[in-house]
């Protein structure tokens, strides 16, 4: 398929995803349809992307200057202020819920698995973009590695901050979580990822928007549902401002 009409059919579906959830109430009705349009969104996406599409990559001229901090910009925890202080020396990153093997691993040895750079485009649905290069782990391996339970159907990432007094936190389902641009990374333009990008480590899921790439992943955890978690939208702005759960790209 071409690339123009596929790239300007999904920026207008995203866009008319973003000012219907600006826009949304809590009339049942509108619960309805806008779950129906937002299923077709996902159903749509994945049949013009294919389930193992990629997201564009640019050069590394293409890199944005700088890359700016949005939303949490740092995480107040004393622990978290100490561990950013030394290097990250002590922070475990814990890969748990329906595994075999849960994990808990240090930075050395995130770094010492194999590694993925791609330099993808950010896109906040605020209005900002951003050219990155990112470095880090396939969540795939890791999925591997902690031997995921095949009941498992969707990834939760739990993250350190607290944005407006909540935990922030979100969530993908398997195919998002397999996909081979969707890494954990731990470097932004060849530097140890900045405080305010989320050190000491956060989500490129490429095919989706700014507010699914989650900041200071603390744990990863494999669930069959997320109703319980949070307000069971499955992510903080989904819960806070009823975004979409699927924000493709
Ligand atoms: N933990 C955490 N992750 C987060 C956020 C946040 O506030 N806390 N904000 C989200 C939003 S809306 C965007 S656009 C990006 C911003 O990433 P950046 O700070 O690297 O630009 O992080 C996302 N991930
Ligand atoms: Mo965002």
């Amino acid at each position: 398929m071409a690339d123009l009409p596929r790239r300007s059919l999904l920026a207008g579906m995203a866009a008319l995803g973003a000012s219907a959830c600006a826009r949304i109430n809590d009339s049942e009705t509108t619960q309805e349809v806008f779950k129906a349009a937002e299923d077709g969104h996902r159903v749509l996406h994945r049949a013009l992307a294919g389930k193992q599409g990629l997201a564009k990559e640019f050069r590394p001229d293409q890199r944005s200057p700088t890359f700016r901090g949005n939303g949490s910009v740092t995480v107040a925890d004393p622990f978290y202020q100490d561990q950013l202080a030394q290097g990250f020396a002590d922070w475990k990153l814990e890969v748990r819920g329906l595994v075999d093997k849960p994990l808990a691993l240090s930075l050395a040895e995130v770094k010492g698995l194999p590694q993925r750079t791609q330099i993808t485009r950010h896109d906040c649905v605020e209005g900002w973009s951003a050219i990155g290069e990112w470095q880090g782990v396939q969540l795939g391996h890791l999925l591997d590695m902690a031997k995921v339970r095949k009941e498992a159907r969707f990834i939760v990432f739990r993250c350190a901050d607290l944005y407006r007094g909540q935990p922030y936190y979100e969530s993908i389902d398997m195919v998002d979580a397999y996909h081979p641009q969707t890494i954990i990374a731990h470097a932004l333009n060849g530097e140890p990822l900045p405080e305010k990008n989320g050190a000491p480590y956060r989500m490129r899921i490429e095919r989706q928007l700014g507010y699914k790439q989650a900041k200071y992943v603390q744990a990863i955890e494999a669930v069959t549902s997320f109703e319980q978690i949070g307000q069971g939208g499955g992510g903080f702005w989904e819960d806070y401002a009823g975004y979409q759960w699927y924000a493709g790209v």
